[in-house]
């Protein structure tokens, strides 16, 4: 316990610096060139972009130092700061929003053990008892059915969204009524090889930029034969052509030299998504296809008022080096569990398939900075606040991740 209050202020001295660090490169950033005040430099009647300033001199629409086609400002804006625990069958990753005056929260929790690969999404905003400035002898009481609990003394989290996804294990089958897809009515099930084994993580911190840092964990079942490649980054970067928002995670799946017992057979992940409200929705255009981030991507989601939840996935993989296409069948709910569904993403037929999934959180609003949700102020008539929004407060001094 020592121990872990004394890595949460290493934590929150690192926060410290890294905010002082971000003011002194915001302050520089307000110098650059090209961030005039409209009416200041040019003349109030004609506004039309492009008619006054040649084509060849003209900047990029955006500014974008680091040529991701992404607004550094919006980059600003939507930085993060990401810490990681590593434990016994677990990685722990947490991610705080560092500007804005309506701060958020995401929690990833990567699982690993005898039922396979799980990552768990959760998402809350951050809310501040203005009425308590110092820390609190006495917190709020529990609410009926909810758990309630400050992030510190007068902070606390607001959870919106909660889901899993479940890599389970790969099923290979022979597809009988080659339509590329596992029935499992119709086609052959060769072998259910389950994921439960695995090495020790092997984890690396990589700089993106001064202020800035992508966490690549790897994670392999004990036989090496399935690998995860998972990366958390605090901007946006791109990473073998993908690019990762703050808020998602990118999964890289990696199948290397399954032993076949069937020579016309074919593998299928299997794959399980549990949310805790509502089920989940697909969809054939992503929400970074509709941002221009992304293409050739399929998804399924869940929606929670202005949050979106999202597991999505490339429309093809790399098998033995060559892109070919990656088929799913519509997800099912997975027994009597209306809140588990299961989803096989099946791969065409090599030793060596590589594909890349991502799970994230879409906010949107992100998209629209002057249109920031109200913080909700908790007072004493705290119960009903929490009655009303069915919240669930998780207790976070206890699991900060460090
Ligand atoms: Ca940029
Ligand atoms: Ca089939
Ligand atoms: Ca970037």
């Amino acid at each position: 316990m020592k121990r872990k209050n004394l890595m949460f202020g290493v934590f929150l001295l690192g926060m410290l610096f890294l905010t002082v660090s971000l003011t002194n490169s915001v302050a520089t950033e307000d110098e650059v060139p090209g961030e005039e005040e409209p009416g200041e430099h040019d003349p109030p009647i004609e506004e039309e972009p492009g008619e006054h300033y040649p084509p060849i001199e003209e900047e990029p629409e955006i500014p974008d130092d680091d040529n991701d086609g992404i607004d550094d400002n919006f980059e600003d804006e939507t930085k993060r700061d990401v810490s990681i625990w590593i434990g016994e069958n677990v990685v722990e990753m947490g991610s705080i929003r560092r500007h804005g005056d309506q701060k958020d929260i995401i929690d990833m929790r990567v699982g690993f053990g005898p039922e396979g690969i799980s990552v768990r999404v959760s998402f809350g905003t951050i809310i501040r008892n203005p009425e308590h400035d110092e820390p609190q002898e006495d917190p709020i009481s529990e609410g009926e059915g909810s758990e309630l609990q400050w992030v510190n003394d007068y902070e606390m989290v607001q959870y919106k969204l909660k889901f899993e996804v479940w890599f389970r294990g790969l099923i290979e089958f022979v597809d009988l009524n080659d339509n590329a897809v596992l029935d499992f009515e119709v086609d052959e099930i060769i072998e259910d090889y389950g994921f439960n084994s695995f090495q020790p993580v092997d984890y690396s911190l990589i700089s993106i930029s001064d202020d800035s840092n992508l966490h690549y964990i790897l994670l392999n079942t004990t036989d090496g034969l399935f690998a995860t490649h998972i990366y958390f980054v605090e901007e946006f970067v791109y990473v073998d052509e993908t690019l990762i928002s703050p808020t998602q995670v990118k999964i890289d799946i990696e199948i290397t030299d399954f032993n076949y017992t069937d020579a016309n057979s074919q593998l299928a992940l299997h794959t399980k998504l549990w949310s805790e409200t509502i089920g989940y929705e697909e969809r054939e255009e992503t929400n970074d296809e509709e941002e221009g981030y992304a293409s050739e991507e399929k998804e399924v989601y869940i929606n929670n008022e202005e949050y979106t939840g999202i597991f999505s996935w490339k429309e093809t993989a790399l098998i033995d080096g060559v892109e070919m296409p990656v088929f799913t069948k519509k997800i099912i709910i997975d027994g009597e569990d209306e809140h588990l569904e299961k989803l096989y993403i099946c791969y065409p037929r090599g030793n060596h398939i590589y594909h890349d999934p991502k799970i994230g959180i879409y906010i949107s609003i992100i998209q629209t900075p002057n249109n920031l949700l109200i913080p909700i102020i908790i007072t004493s008539s705290v119960a009903s606040v929490i009655g009303i929004v069915t919240v669930t407060f998780v207790v976070m001094k206890k699991r900060r991740i460090i």
